[in-house]
């Protein structure tokens, strides 16, 4: 899944395509790329981040939605609010990826259920300003699986098709570097829930000091080999999906991956 962040802020392109014709065509060039799916965000939700009205949401994603929809690609819209999502739908959106899971909007779910397409419910504890100070846990991998399956049961309850439901662990969300291993440790244990299972690690904060210091961690335009590896090691505990910025390395990691699988 290659990202197309539609905004002035997000931590590592913000800015970068908040043009639309500037995201029509980056979204092209990652299906060009390789990438199987093409999401599409108009929020960013960096720590502290100021959220956008819903008409600016719109105005953000809808046109390049129906862009990429149109030349055929499989879309997936990146939002909170029911409102965006149905309109991403109705323009020829496929998946509605919720970082919160159906937790930020009410109407979320209900709105999804009445649409054919695929929801990805990411683990998620509360909006971006204060997320570190809900990044407490006994177990992290016991807790993210048994409130990831709150959401599962919410969300089929309210008309949503278990097969429809991708669950994503929610890296970087409320999780501090220790708990975001965990997790990448724990991918197989996710997949026990029965869904598939989607990932993000592209270019977050967690990948920035492995084997550096404070003085030498990565730049967020530095983090692309490590977020390829963690892409190969994703495919190997099995996951469905891996949600990257730079689709060209996990391309080459998972070609490698699939070469030395045979
Ligand atoms: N991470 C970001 C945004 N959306 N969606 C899913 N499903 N999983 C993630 O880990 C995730 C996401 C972080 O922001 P970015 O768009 O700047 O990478």
């Amino acid at each position: 899944m290659g990202v197309v962040n539609v905004t002035p802020d997000s931590f590592s392109d913000g800015g970068s395509w908040f043009d639309p014709d500037t995201a029509v065509a980056h979204g092209r060039l990652l299906a060009a790329q390789g990438a199987d799916l093409i999401d599409i965000g108009g929020e960013s939700t960096r720590p502290g981040a100021v959220r956008p009205d819903e008409a600016e949401e719109l105005r953000r994603v809808v046109p390049v939605v129906e862009a990429l929809a149109g030349d055929g690609l499989t879309v997936s819209v990146d939002t909170m609010r029911a409102g965006v999502a149905a309109a991403a739908v109705a323009a020829g959106a496929r998946i509605v990826n919720d970082v919160s899971g159906g937790l930020a909007d009410p109407a979320m779910a209900a709105v999804v259920a009445d649409t054919d397409a695929e929801f990805v419910a990411m683990h998620w504890r509360g909006h971006s300003g204060d997320m570190y100070a809900r990044a407490r846990y006994d177990d992290v991998v016991a807790d993210v699986c048994r409130e990831l399956g709150d959401r599962v049961a919410a969300l089929t309850a309210a008309g949503i098709a278990p097969e429809r439901i991708i669950l994503d662990p929610g890296l970087g969300f409320a999780k501090v570097p220790e708990h975001n291993w965990a997790l990448l440790r724990a991918l197989p244990t996710l997949g026990d829930l029965g869904h598939r299972v989607l990932v993000g690690t592209s270019r977050k904060r967690f990948l920035a000091l492995v084997g550096r210091t404070q003085e030498t961690m990565r730049g967020t335009d530095e983090r692309d080999v490590a977020t390829a590896v963690t892409s190969a090691y994703a495919a190997q505990a099995g996951v469905w999906g891996i949600r990257v910025h730079d689709v060209v390395a996990t391309v080459d990691a998972l070609d490698v991956w699939e070469a030395m699988n045979g």
